[in-house]
C-alpha cells in the first residue's frame, strides 16, 4: 500500500484515479482548491452528470467501499499552504492533475494566459520546490499532455518523449543526442505543459527527484468500474465549448439532437484514450516508478489516433446526428498525420479499450440520461486563438469546406458563420 497524494483529485481525470487507487488498496488523500467548479460558475456552464460535493463524493466512497480518501481544500500554487500539507502527509507518491487544463479557456483573453500559467507552473514547480526542501523521496507523476509534441505530423512516429537527433559537427563528424523531443504547443495551456518538461528534466538532474511525465491524448467517456457503483460518485461530464473535449461533445451533442460540431475541414487528427485506460495506466506509472538519478520517465498515455472528421461521421451514421462544419476558431493545422509511440504502456500491460471494443454506447446512454441538465448556449466554442479567427472572418476555404463536408457521410448542414453567442 503506498501513501498517495492526488493533487486536481475533484477534477475529471483525478476524480475516478482516486477512487481507483483506493480500490486497488492505496491510501489516497486529495487535494483541490475546487478552481474547475468556480470556473463553471464564471461561465455559466455546469457538468451535463451531477456532481455531488467533494464532501459528498469521500462520504459516498466510505458507504461504498469501506475505504477512507481524506479530502483538503487547498491552492497548490499557494507553496506554504503546500508545503504544510506534504509536511504532514509525507506522501511516498504525488499525482500533479492540478492545472488548468482547456487551452480554449487560456486563449480567452489576457486575464486567463495569465491566470493559466502563473496557475499550471506554480503549482507544479511548487511542488518540485518543496519536496526538495522536505527531502520528500515521493514518486512525482504529472499529467502532461501530447499537445507538447505539436500537431504538424508527416509520418514520422513521434518518440516516448525523447528524441535521437545525428548533429553533423563543423569537425564533419557527426555527433549522437538524445534530447527532449522540441515542443511545439498549439495555446497557451499547451505551452505550460511544455515549460512543466524543463522544470521536470532539471529537477531531476539536481535533485535526483524521481519523476514521471504523462503525455496523455484526449480523454473521452466519462464513467469507470468505480464512478458506477453509485450515482454519488458519477464523474464531470463537460460539453461546453471551453472545457468539453471533441469526442465527449459529439456524443453528447447527438444525444441532444445539436449538429455536431466540426471545426473547419475536421482535417485534425488527435490521440484518444478512454477514461477507464487513464487510471489504469496512472496506477501502472505508479507502480513502475523511476529511481532517483534516473531521467525523466516520459510515457506517451494514448491508446488511439483518429480524424476529427472520421469520428463525425462515424456517430452521425451510428445515431442519425447532422455534422456542422463551423469556422475552427482556433489557429491549428486543417490536416495533420499523427503516428504516436505507446510501446511503454503497452509493456506495462495496459489492454487498451478502443472506440470499436469501447464505451460509446455509454457515453451516448450517460448524455440521453443527463440530456435536459444541458444548456445548449454553452455548446458553441466561443474563444478564438486570434483576433482573425472571430467571427465574420470568412476564410478563402470556406467553400473547399463546403465539399469536404458532402464527403463525410452524414446529413450536413451549411457551414455556420461565427460560433454562438455565449458570452467570451
Ligand atoms: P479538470 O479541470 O477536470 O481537473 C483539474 C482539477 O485540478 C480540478 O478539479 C481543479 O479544481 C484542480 N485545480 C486546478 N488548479 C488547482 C490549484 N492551483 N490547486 C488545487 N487544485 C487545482 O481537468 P482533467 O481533465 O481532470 O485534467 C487533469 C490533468 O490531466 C490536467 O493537468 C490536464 O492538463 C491533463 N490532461 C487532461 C486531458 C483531458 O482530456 N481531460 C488530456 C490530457 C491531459
Ligand atoms: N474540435 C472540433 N469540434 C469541437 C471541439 C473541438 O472540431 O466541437 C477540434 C479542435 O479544433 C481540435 C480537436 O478537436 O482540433 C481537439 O480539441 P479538444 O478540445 O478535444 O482537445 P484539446 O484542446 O487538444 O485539449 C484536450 C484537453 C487537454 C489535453 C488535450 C490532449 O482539454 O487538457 O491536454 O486534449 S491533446 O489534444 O492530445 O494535446
Amino acid at each position: 500500500m503506498t501513501n498517495i497524494l492526488v493533487l486536481g483529485g475533484d477534477g475529471f481525470c483525478g476524480w475516478p484515479t482516486s477512487l481507483h487507487l483506493s480500490a486497488l488498496g492505496h491510501d489516497v488523500t486529495i487535494v483541490d482548491n475546487l478552481s474547475r467548479r468556480i470556473i463553471d460558475d464564471e461561465l455559466g456552464a455546469d457538468s451535463l452528470t451531477p456532481i455531488a460535493s467533494p464532501e459528498e463524493r469521500v462520504a459516498a466512497w466510505k458507504e461504498v467501499s469501506g475505504r477512507d480518501i481524506a479530502f483538503h481544500n487547498l491552492d497548490v500554487a499557494d507553496y506554504d499552504a503546500l508545503h504544510a500539507l506534504l509536511d504532514t502527509l509525507r506522501p511516498e507518491a504525488v499525482i500533479q492533475f492540478a492545472e488548468q487544463r482547456a487551452a480554449p479557456y487560456s486563449m480567452k483573453s489576457a486575464a486567463r494566459k495569465v491566470y493559466t500559467v502563473e496557475n499550471n507552473i506554480g503549482a507544479t514547480h511548487n511542488l518540485l520546490a518543496a519536496a526538495v526542501d522536505l527531502q520528500l523521496e515521493a514518486h512525482i507523476i504529472h499529467l502532461g499532455t501530447m499537445g507538447v509534441y505539436g500537431y504538424d505530423g508527416d509520418g514520422l512516429e513521434i518518440p516516448e518523449g525523447y528524441l535521437n537527433v545525428y548533429v553533423p559537427g563543423d569537425d564533419h563528424e557527426i555527433y549522437k543526442r538524445q534530447i527532449l523531443y522540441p515542443t511545439n504547443p498549439g495555446s497557451v495551456y499547451h505551452m505550460t505543459k511544455s515549460m512543466d518538461q524543463l522544470l521536470f528534466q532539471f529537477y531531476a538532474k539536481n535533485d535526483n527527484l524521481r519523476i514521471t511525465d504523462l503525455h496523455q491524448g484526449i480523454v473521452w467517456g466519462t464513467q469507470t468500474e468505480e464512478t458506477r457503483l453509485d450515482e454519488r460518485l458519477v464523474n464531470r461530464f463537460d460539453y461546453d465549448g471551453d472545457y468539453g473535449t471533441v469526442l465527449n461533445r459529439f456524443l453528447m451533442q447527438a444525444a441532444v439532437g445539436h449538429p455536431l460540431t466540426v471545426h473547419g475541414t475536421g482535417g485534425q487528427t488527435r490521440a484518444f484514450i478512454n477514461i477507464q485506460d487513464t487510471v489504469r495506466c496512472i496506477a501502472l506509472a505508479v507502480a513502475n516508478p523511476p529511481e532517483a538519478g534516473d531521467r525523466v520517465v516520459i510515457r506517451n498515455q494514448m491508446t488511439e489516433t483518429h480524424r476529427v472528421r472520421d469520428l463525425a461521421g462515424m456517430i452521425a451514421r451510428v445515431t442519425g446526428a447532422e455534422l456542422a462544419l463551423v469556422d475552427n476558431p482556433r489557429k491549428e493545422a486543417a490536416e495533420n498525420d499523427l503516428r504516436v509511440s505507446n510501446r511503454s504502456f503497452l509493456e506495462l500491460g495496459l489492454d487498451p479499450i478502443t472506440l470499436e471494443k469501447g464505451l460509446l454506447n455509454e457515453t451516448l446512454e450517460i448524455s440521453q440520461k443527463y440530456a435536459d441538465r444541458c444548456r445548449m448556449e454553452m455548446i458553441p466554442c466561443v474563444s478564438t486563438w486570434t483576433p482573425e479567427h472571430r467571427p465574420g472572418f470568412v476564410p478563402e476555404e470556406i467553400a473547399a469546406q463546403d465539399s469536404k463536408a458532402r464527403q463525410l457521410g452524414g446529413n450536413v448542414v451549411a457551414p455556420k458563420k461565427g460560433f454562438g453567442s455565449n458570452a467570451a
